[in-house]
């Protein structure tokens, strides 16, 4: 059994060397990067030529000049990159990695919100696709949702599509009122107070991060609330030695290979998007290889698009956390 195990292993390391091998080739072939979200699969943030969150890829993918960018990660995150990048060919490896999310905002229900608010700025979570960032004046990502709601001159804000989110923003703008939209991450809402309890009494010196996706009850009880980027600069400044991480399980594999000295723990085995987990090796190649599934916004959607995005990284400034690294 342990012989065969071993063996199977072995296979696995094969396969997956050849596979990034593969993958090397294509990209010199087709002038392409590849960019890879902190949520996805270990084996993938090991082929990043740039890994971070939403926000520190769509700064890189407005300063890099290669022709093709092969997006590891989820539909809107490909769409934003094109909308900043209308010149490149932006490439989802898995035509079906959406974001329950950002389908839970539609443009007629916002447009009926702001007729309901009109003196309200609608501030769009990046979690949002094309047409709705679209109709909104302001985007924004976990990392700078506060400082973007900060900077507008409205007193009155609608935030879509997150309440968690807008639920933190709030509690860190109180002199604004936030309007929040009903929508949540499925991913994050499963992680209960209980299982920060159950972690927190086996690593009592831990420290719990959650990110703010994460429901009311663990915003509460979480001793930080941090973006996937925040995490990981908080983590190094710490003096603590042990993390409970109230986020998507992909950001282990990061923080341990960043921070070999600490000892992270996930507190519930079901943080885990099926959404970002679609994305493989295997398809990582077929998308090199097939120039497949380009990801394009209509023309007259990504230019008001574009506009609320590139709002949102002027007041966020050069600030990138991409983690800049290739094979
Ligand atoms: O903005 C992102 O990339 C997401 C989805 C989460 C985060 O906190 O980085």
């Amino acid at each position: 059994m342990t012989h065969h195990m071993d063996s199977m292993k072995k296979e696995d390391k094969k396969y997956i060397e050849s596979l990034t091998k593969e993958i090397v080739r294509l990209k010199k072939k087709r002038n392409a990067i590849i960019m890879v979200h902190n949520y996805q699969r270990d084996e993938i943030q090991n082929i990043a030529d740039i890994s971070g969150d939403s926000l520190a890829l769509s700064e890189a993918a407005v300063k890099t000049n290669v022709d093709v960018i092969v997006f590891c990660g989820v539909h809107f995150m490909a769409e934003s990159a094109s909308i900043l990048n209308p010149k490149k060919k932006v490439l989802l490896p898995v035509k079906e990695a959406g974001c329950p999310l950002a389908d839970m905002v539609g443009v007629e229900e916002l447009r009926a919100k702001r007729k309901e608010f009109p003196d309200a700025a609608v501030v769009c979570y990046v979690n949002s696709n094309a047409e709705v960032k679209a109709e909104s004046d302001i985007g924004c990502t976990s990392s700078n949702a506060v400082a973007v709601v900060r900077s507008l001159p409205n007193k009155r804000i609608i935030f879509v599509p997150d309440k968690n989110l807008a639920r933190f923003v709030q509690s860190q703008v109180p002199e604004k009122e936030i309007i929040a939209w009903e929508g949540f991450c499925p991913t994050h809402i499963v992680l209960k107070g209980e299982d920060i309890t159950k972690a927190k009494k086996i690593h009592p010196k831990a420290e719990v991060i959650a990110h703010p996706e994460c429901s009311s009850e663990i915003q509460d009880i979480a001793d930080h609330i941090c973006s996937t980027a925040s995490m990981f600069k908080y983590v190094k400044s710490s003096k603590a030695k042990e993390f409970i991480i109230g986020t998507e399980s992909g950001m282990l594999y990061k923080l341990r290979k960043e921070n070999p000295d600490k000892i992270f723990y996930l507190p519930s085995e079901h943080l885990v998007c099926p959404n970002m987990k679609l994305t493989t090796l295997g398809w990582v190649t077929r998308s090199l290889e097939l120039m497949v599934h380009e990801v394009k916004v209509p023309k007259k959607i990504a230019e008001r698009a574009r506009v609320s995005l590139e709002k949102m990284l002027k007041i966020t400034g050069e600030r990138s956390g991409a983690t800049i690294s290739g094979v």
